[in-house]
């Protein structure tokens, strides 16, 4: 079986550590985010595509979900010490090595996904990864600051502020300009399925979908969509997907983010069984709706989470 999956980072790897223990011998191909990819100390961040590769192949800091097992940050010290900044975001020294590794290729003249592509080559995270786009696109947030509007770095927002004032807008800068990187639009075209996993619907999904052509390609490609909510009991399980989501004038409800993506592009979506009155609401919107456990507690039950993602789109096929 041919699976697409549209990751983020955390909520994406960890559904596909799931994913993988559910059906082992399936071809998954994961278009990854990279509207959160930031350039620090002049070398290149990608961190939703770092957290898939890591927590695949076994590299992650599995409590903190994102960064390195077994890190020291004597590089960060160092360069603090010299006054080089920024602070706010932590930079470890095994991670330090794959972003000066990416760099290199980069300037050497390999585009993002044959880059990665080299990346996994190491880690062997047992998936096609790809980045959405070889092209650069960063998602910046429009914040209000001392009566005045200014666009910041989504990171900034995200990891300086901790999303402590509301976001008026969320830009993926460059995306209109963008094409998919190879790779994507024929594995779209090739899937028996394609899924949602639970990551965020306005920075991670959102920013694949607004790559010209993916969009289109995933309702076009006529086999079950089917996503998990992210959403559990009107809240994010984790980090500040409300904040996002208000940008868009879209509710923290787990009904609100079905109809969000809506019939056009989904075809079936889970909710977490504490939100089990919201299957008949997501029902008239025209998605086939069930009400499952949705917490990625350990792989057993992502695995679980994956079956019953993959029972509900041989139901709408
Ligand atoms: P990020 O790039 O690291 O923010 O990760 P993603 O975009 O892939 O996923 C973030 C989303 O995952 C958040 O909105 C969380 O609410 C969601 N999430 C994290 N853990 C769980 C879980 O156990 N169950 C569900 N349903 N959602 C989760
Ligand atoms: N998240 C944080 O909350 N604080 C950090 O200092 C931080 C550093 C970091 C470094 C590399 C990397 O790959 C990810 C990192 N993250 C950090 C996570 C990540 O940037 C964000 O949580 C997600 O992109 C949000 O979607
Ligand atoms: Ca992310």
């Amino acid at each position: 079986m041919r699976i697409v999956v549209l990751a983020g980072g955390i909520g994406g790897a960890r559904f596909l550590r799931g994913l993988k223990r559910a059906v082992p011998d399936a071809d998954i191909t994961v278009i990854g985010n990279t509207g959160d990819d930031i350039h620090l100390f002049g070398l290149k961040v990608c961190p939703d595509l770092d957290t898939v590769m890591y927590t695949l192949g076994g590299g992650i800091n599995e409590e903190q979900g994102w960064g390195r097992a077994d890190e020291t940050f004597h590089l960060k010290e160092e360069l603090a010490a010299y006054g080089v900044g920024p602070e706010w975001f932590g930079l470890g020294d095994r991670d330090f090595a794959t972003h000066i590794v990416r760099t290199q290729m980069i300037g050497a003249g390999y585009p993002l996904s044959a880059v990665t592509q080299a990346l996994c080559d190491r880690w062997k995270p047992g998936v096609r990864l790809i980045p959405m786009s070889d092209d650069r696109i960063e998602t910046h947030v429009a914040v209000e600051i001392d009566g005045e509007t200014r666009a910041i770095h989504f990171q900034e927002y995200w990891v300086r502020m901790r999303a402590s004032v509301p976001a008026r807008a969320v830009v993926p800068v460059g995306a209109d300009q963008a094409k998919p990187a190879p790779g994507v639009l024929e594995a779209i075209a090739e899937a028996d399925v394609i899924l949602f996993p639970p990551s965020n619907p306005v920075v991670s999904i959102g920013t694949i979908l607004a790559v010209p052509g993916i969009r289109e390609a995933i309702a076009d490609a006529g086999v079950p969509v089917v996503g998990l909510s992210p959403i559990v009991g009107d809240a994010p399980v984790r980090g500040m997907a409300d904040k996002v989501l208000a940008a868009v004038g879209v509710e923290s409800t787990a009904t609100a983010v079905a109809e969000h993506y809506g019939s056009g592009l989904l075809d079936g979506w889970l909710v977490d069984s504490v939100d089990a009155a919201a299957v008949e609401q997501v029902e008239a919107a025209g998605i086939r709706c069930r009400a499952v456990p949705l917490m990625m507690s350990d792989t057993d039950a992502t695995a679980r989470m994956a079956q019953e993602a993959l029972a509900l789109a041989e139901e709408v096929r």
